[in-house]
């Protein structure tokens, strides 16, 4: 049975705190369904939203998260395809029109009418969720709730990235904030696409961690005196990595990245650091061949990808699971940089 109230995190005004607090339980319109939230990954976006780092405002109040993995228990009349107790995942894309230009080429996340989980609609940081059944990920039942969570932004997220960045089988990848929630993840999804990792980021539990996953080497930027030559030095003829995945929260690794890749190489952009500016020398992007481009989320079809990987045992990042009332600690982590990892909170705790 579907109760009236729930726990959830709700954020009033930008800037937090997040309250754990009871309310209503929502009622799907005629083409949504309401996932019972099991599990929900912490994403950084969620900390930006928060903190109104970005030039997009947020709905308020607002319940944040955006990688929500649970049950469908109710579904509005014009729903067809999801049953009640369907495994379903609430992810960063809530919804779009699925007839604009963007939404009818696969390009759903550029839909100008996109609705986002936990930033202009409620998201997963509640017991129960509205999602377009249209858009949610459909998870199969032999797959943990817990686990499979940071699949939902994270996963979609870089594995979409490394298609976009064109690397092949057997070229090298560096994933700039490899120790952090996307970058543990990238490391895998790039070792099950045959690349070879170098990973980027501090300390020896993130070094530890990012080796375990499969990197072939770390870069410490903060140990580095020169990260640009220690990148291409970790190359094996010196020339830099193919592509580079930029998933660090920090402007200065996306000014580094343009000059350590590879000719030819391409740098994409996913990190969402307030205010940055991407800058590029011209002579040598030119000369380079280089290519910089950004990466947003991913479609639906990226989406069932990303999670067959997972279905498949291709994926093992680590996680720690704590209580959704505890969400606020792992803010107060994420924020100094200490999570290596993802962190998942049980929405029944
Ligand atoms: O679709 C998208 N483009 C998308 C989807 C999901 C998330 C974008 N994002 C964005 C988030 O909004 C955030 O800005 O990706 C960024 C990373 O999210 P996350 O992985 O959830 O954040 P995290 O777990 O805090 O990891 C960040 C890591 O970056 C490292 C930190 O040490 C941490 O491990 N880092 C920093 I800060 N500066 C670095 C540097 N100079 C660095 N690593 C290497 N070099
Ligand atoms: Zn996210």
């Amino acid at each position: 049975h579907i109760p009236e109230k729930q726990w959830a995190q709700v954020i009033e005004k930008t800037g937090g705190p997040v309250e754990y607090k009871q309310i209503p339980v929502q009622k799907p319109g005629p083409d949504e369904v309401l996932v019972n939230i099991k599990y929900s990954g912490v994403c950084h976006t969620d900390l930006h939203a928060v903190n109104g780092d970005w030039p997009i405002p947020t709905k308020l109040p607002l319940v944040g998260g955006h990688e929500g993995a649970g049950v469908v228990v109710a579904r509005g009349e014009l729903v067809k395809d999801v049953e009640i107790g369907d495994h379903a995942g609430v992810k960063w894309l809530n919804g779009s029109c699925l007839s604009c230009d963007f939404c009818q080429t696969g390009d759903e996340p550029l839909c100008g009418k996109a609705l986002l989980s936990g930033y202009t609609v409620d998201g997963t940081f509640q017991e129960y969720c509205i999602a377009k059944a249209a858009h949610v990920a459909r998870i199969p039942k032999d797959v943990p709730l817990d686990a499979v969570a940071p699949i939902l932004c994270a996963g979609i997220t870089v594995y979409k990235g490394l298609k976009e960045s064109g690397a092949r089988p057997g070229q090298t990848v560096a994933v700039v904030g490899a120790g952090g929630g996307l970058g543990s993840i990238a490391i895998q999804y790039a070792k099950a696409m045959g690349l070879q990792v170098i990973g980027i980021d501090t300390g020896d539990e993130k070094a530890q961690m990012c080796k375990k996953l499969g990197a072939y080497t770390f870069v410490d930027f903060a140990k580095s005196s020169n990260v640009v030559k220690d990148v291409q030095g970790a190359t094996e003829d010196g020339l830099g990595p193919h592509a580079v995945i930029l998933v660090a929260v920090n402007e200065k690794p996306f000014q580094q990245a343009a000059e350590y890749v590879r000719p030819r190489g391409t740098v994409i952009a996913i990190g969402l650091p307030a205010g940055a500016y991407l800058r590029a020398p011209v002579f040598e992007t030119v000369l380079g061949v280089k290519t910089i481009k950004g990466s947003y989320v991913g479609n639906r079809k990226d989406t069932s990808e990303a999670l067959d990987f997972y279905r498949r045992g291709l994926i093992n990042a680590p996680f720690k699971t704590i209580g959704m009332s505890e969400l606020q600690k792992v803010y107060d982590m994420m924020h100094e940089g200490k999570i290596a990892g993802r962190y998942v909170v049980d929405t029944s705790k």
